[in-house]
C-alpha cells in the first residue's frame, strides 16, 4: 500500500483527492502554481511544493516539475485528478518508468481511447452500439460526404482527438459539409495539434447518458449505474444526477452492462466513464470514453455509498475490488449543481474576484465539495468553478426541493465576482426538468426566455 501519495491538481478536487487519502492513512503532496499558495488544499496536505508560476502550461501541466516533486517528496503514486494531465499516456508513462504509480489506467488504454474515432471502432468490436458513421479518420470532404450519405442527415464531425465536446460540428445540409469539414479540420488542428476527424449521424434532442465503471487489476469489473449530465451549456456540464431518471429497469441494465463489457474489451483498469447519447425512443450508443474521475462523481457516491477516490487508490496499489456486482444497489437520487464565478448576464464570462462572503449551504444530506474560503482570491487562470453542491433524498421530487433550498442558502460575495447560482435556481424550476423530460437543449431554451 502507497504511504504517501502526491495530488497532481488544484482547486475542489485537489482537496477531495487528499481527503481520501487522509482517511486512507496516507501522508499527502499538494502540488501548486504561484497564485494558489494560500489554497485549501495546500494548507490540508501534510506537504505542499511549489512547481510554478500561474499557466498551466509551467505548473499543473509541467511533467518535470510534477515529477521532480514526486521524487523528492517520497511519493509512491501520483493521482492526477481530471483535466490537466489526467488523460496524457505520455504522463502515464513517464510515472511509471520512474517507478511511481499512476492512479489511472495504463498510459497503453489512454492512447487508445484518447483517439475517439479509434475508441468507436474499438467499441462497435467489442459489441456496443455506436451510431452509422466513419470507422477510421475521413480522408477529406469527398470521403467525409460519401459517409454521410450512407448515415444519412443530420450528421455531426468530431476531431479524433477531441472529446467532451470540444471541435465537434453539426452539419444538416449536405450543401454545408465540406465548408464545416475544412473548418472544423483546421480548427482540431489549431487546438489539438492533430486534424484527423470522424463522422457520425447526429442525434437531436439527445440525452447524455454516462455509466461509472471500476475495474482492478485482476480482471473484476463493475458498474456503479448511470448519470444523466444532459443539462450543459457549451458543453460545459451545469447540473447533473444519479440514477438517471426515466429509464425502464432493462435499458439501465442494458446500457450498464455494455460499459461494462466495452471495459472489459480493453483491458480497462482504474475507474472509467462510458458517455452514451440516448435518443428520444430510448436507444442508445456510444459516444466516448473518459479515463479519469470526473468532476460530477459525487453523485454516484451518493447513490452507491462507494467513495471512487478510495477505490480508484486502492486499485493502482494492486488490491483486488471488494465490491461485487450485487453489493452495489443505487438508493435515492442524488443531484449536483455546479456553481461558477461567472456572470450569465454576460455570456458566462469568466466573474473572479475576492471572496469576501463564502458561506456555502449545509445541513441535512448536502455535501459541498469547494476550495473556496472568504478572502480567496479566485482567478483568472483557472476554471471558474467556484463549489459542486450536491444533495440526495429518497426520490427526485424531494432532492429537487433540497437542492433549492441548499443553493437558496448560498452566501456568495466579492468585488466582481458573480456566480451562476441564481440560474441554476431557474433551471431546477423548469417543469421538462422537474418532469425529467428535458434533453441537452434545456439551457438554451432558459436563456431565451431571458431575450
Ligand atoms: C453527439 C450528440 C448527438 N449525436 N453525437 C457532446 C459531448 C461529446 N462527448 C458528445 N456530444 C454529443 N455528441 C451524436 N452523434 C450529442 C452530443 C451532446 C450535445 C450536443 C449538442 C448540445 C449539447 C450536447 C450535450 C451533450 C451531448
Amino acid at each position: 500500500m502507497f504511504s504517501t501519495v502526491l495530488i497532481a491538481n488544484r482547486g475542489e478536487i485537489a482537496l477531495r483527492i487528499a481527503r481520501a487519502c487522509r482517511e486512507l492513512g496516507m501522508r499527502t503532496v499538494a502540488v501548486y502554481s504561484t497564485p494558489d499558495r494560500d489554497s485549501a488544499v495546500v494548507r490540508f496536505a501534510d506537504e505542499a511544493v511549489h512547481i510554478g508560476p500561474a499557466p498551466s502550461k509551467a505548473s499543473y501541466l509541467n511533467i518535470p516539475a510534477v515529477l521532480e516533486a514526486a521524487l523528492l517528496s517520497g511519493a509512491q503514486a501520483i493521482h492526477p485528478g481530471y483535466g490537466f494531465l489526467s488523460e496524457d499516456p505520455d504522463f502515464a508513462e513517464v510515472c511509471e518508468a520512474n517507478g511511481i504509480f499512476f492512479i489511472g489506467p495504463s498510459a497503453r488504454v489512454m492512447q487508445q481511447l484518447g483517439d475517439k474515432a479509434a475508441a468507436r471502432a474499438a467499441m462497435a468490436e467489442a459489441g456496443l452500439p455506436v451510431l452509422p458513421g466513419s470507422t477510421t479518420a475521413l480522408s477529406g470532404p469527398a470521403e467525409a460526404k460519401e459517409t454521410a450519405q450512407q448515415t444519412g442527415f443530420p450528421v455531426i464531425l468530431k476531431a479524433a482527438a477531441g472529446g467532451g465536446g470540444r471541435g465537434m460540428a453539426v452539419v444538416r445540409d449536405p450543401d454545408d459539409l465540406s465548408a464545416a469539414f475544412q473548418e472544423t479540420r483546421a480548427h482540431a488542428y489549431a487546438v489539438f495539434g492533430d486534424d484527423r476527424l470522424y463522422l457520425e449521424r447526429y442525434i437531436d434532442d439527445a440525452r447524455h447518458v454516462e455509466v461509472q465503471v471500476l475495474c482492478d487489476r485482476h480482471g473484476s469489473a463493475i458498474h456503479l449505474g448511470e448519470r444523466d449530465c444532459s443539462v450543459q451549456r457549451r458543453h460545459q456540464k451545469l447540473v447533473e444526477e444519479a440514477p438517471a431518471p426515466g429509464l425502464s429497469e432493462e435499458l439501465r441494465t442494458s446500457i450498464c452492462e455494455a460499459a461494462v463489457r466495452g471495459a472489459r474489451a480493453v483491458g480497462y483498469v482504474g475507474a472509467g466513464t462510458f458517455e452514451f447519447v440516448l435518443t428520444p425512443s430510448h436507444e442508445f450508443y456510444l459516444m466516448e470514453i473518459n479515463c479519469r474521475l470526473q468532476v460530477e462523481h459525487p453523485v454516484t457516491e451518493m447513490v452507491t455509498g462507494v467513495d471512487i477516490v478510495r477505490e480508484q487508490i486502492l486499485i493502482a496499489a494492486g488490491l483486488p475490488l471488494s465490491l461485487r456486482p450485487g453489493d452495489v444497489v443505487p438508493r435515492g437520487v442524488a443531484l449536483e449543481c455546479r456553481v461558477n464565478a461567472e456572470d450569465p448576464a454576460r455570456d458566462f464570462a469568466p466573474a473572479p474576484g475576492r471572496l469576501t462572503e463564502f458561506v456555502p449551504p449545509s445541513g441535512p444530506f448536502v455535501r459541498v465539495d469547494t476550495h473556496a474560503l472568504p478572502g480567496w482570491q479566485v482567478g483568472p487562470d483557472y476554471d471558474s468553478l467556484l463549489a459542486k453542491t450536491v444533495v440526495w433524498a429518497p426520490d427526485r421530487d424531494q432532492a429537487l426541493a433540497r437542492m433549492d433550498r441548499a443553493l437558496g442558502e448560498f452566501r456568495v460575495a466579492g468585488e466582481g465576482v458573480s456566480t451562476t447560482v441564481d440560474f441554476l435556481r431557474r433551471i431546477l424550476v423548469r417543469p421538462e426538468f422537474r418532469a425529467a423530460e428535458h434533453t441537452t437543449g434545456l439551457v438554451a431554451k432558459v436563456l431565451d426566455a431571458d431575450e
